[in-house]
Parts: structure tokens; sequence; C-alpha cells
């Protein structure tokens, strides 16, 4: 799985991102087969408690500094880029795409490197699924269209 994932990686940084609206090759899909050994996600639920993520513009091309755009190319960020969640206790987490012109997506990353889940997360809108994590561990997540600075990490702590 890890060629895998560093195709995905290395795809954002390889692609110039100064349009802003790049769009995302990658189908919409949840856990299925191994990948549910890891994560579990769930349309509704009852979670414990949930978590927002907010996409945040770093620099842009309408606001700049142009130096930066032309150099590093957009860049955003996820906030919080780090949270902890509990093996086996359900939580809400919601994206936030707060661009009214920039579509983002997120990819999880397994603990060993597998991709688990991908979706899309369109312009100003809130996308929220109830996530089950079941094995403690660093899981990554990845906007593929804004890699590799637009990611973040949970930590998965041990019931
Ligand atoms: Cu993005």
């Amino acid at each position: 799985m890890r060629p895998l994932l560093w195709l995905l990686l290395s795809l954002g940084s390889t692609l110039p991102s100064t349009t802003g609206d790049r769009a995302s090759e990658l189908a919409d899909y949840l856990p299925t087969g191994p990948a549910k050994a890891f994560l579990s996600v769930a349309k509704n639920g009852q979670p414990v408690r949930q978590i927002i993520v907010m996409t945040e513009r770093v620099a842009v091309k309408e606001t700049g500094p142009r130096e930066t755009v032309e150099h590093f190319g957009e860049t955003y960020a996820f906030s919080p880029t780090f949270f902890a969640v509990r093996a086996g206790e359900p939580v809400r987490i919601e994206f936030w795409n707060l661009q009214p012109d920039d579509a983002h997506d997120v990819l999880f990353i397994g603990p060993d490197a597998s991709v688990l889940m991908h979706w899309k997360l369109p312009p100003i809108s809130k996308t929220a699924f109830t996530y089950t994590f079941k094995k403690p561990g660093i899981y990554p997540f990845v906007c593929a269209m804004h890699s590799p600075e637009m990611a973040g990490e949970i930590l998965v702590l041990d019931r």
C-alpha cells in the first residue's frame, strides 16, 4: 500500500495549484474490506463527541502574498491538524470547507499506510460522518488536492 500512498501524496505536489480549482480525480468511497479492521464510518450513529475540522487558506491568489503563491502555489491547511480519539469510541468528525471557490477532499490513512477512505469536500459545505477507529495508532489524513501541506494526524488511543 505504501507506493499508492506515495503516489497520492506526490500527486498534489507535482501539479501547480495556482488555479485553485483543481478537481479531485479520486472517487468517493468509505472503508471496505481490510480497511474496516481500522475504521468504520456511518452517516449517522451515536457519537460520544464531535470534532470540527475546518479548511483554512494560508496563501491564495485572491489575497496573496503574491510571491508566496508564485513559489508554493495556493496553500491551505486543516485546522486542527492533530487530535486524539479512543479506539472503539464513535466520534462525529465534521469537515467545514470554508472556501467559496475551492474544493478540497480528505483521504484517511491507516497506521499501516493503507488508504482507508476518500471523500470530497465541496466549497462552502459541511461533511460529517460518525467514525469509529478500531486500533490504536496514528492515522494521517490529507487533502489529495493540496498535499503535502494540507494534512493532519489523528492519534487513536487504546481504550
Ligand atoms: Cu485541499
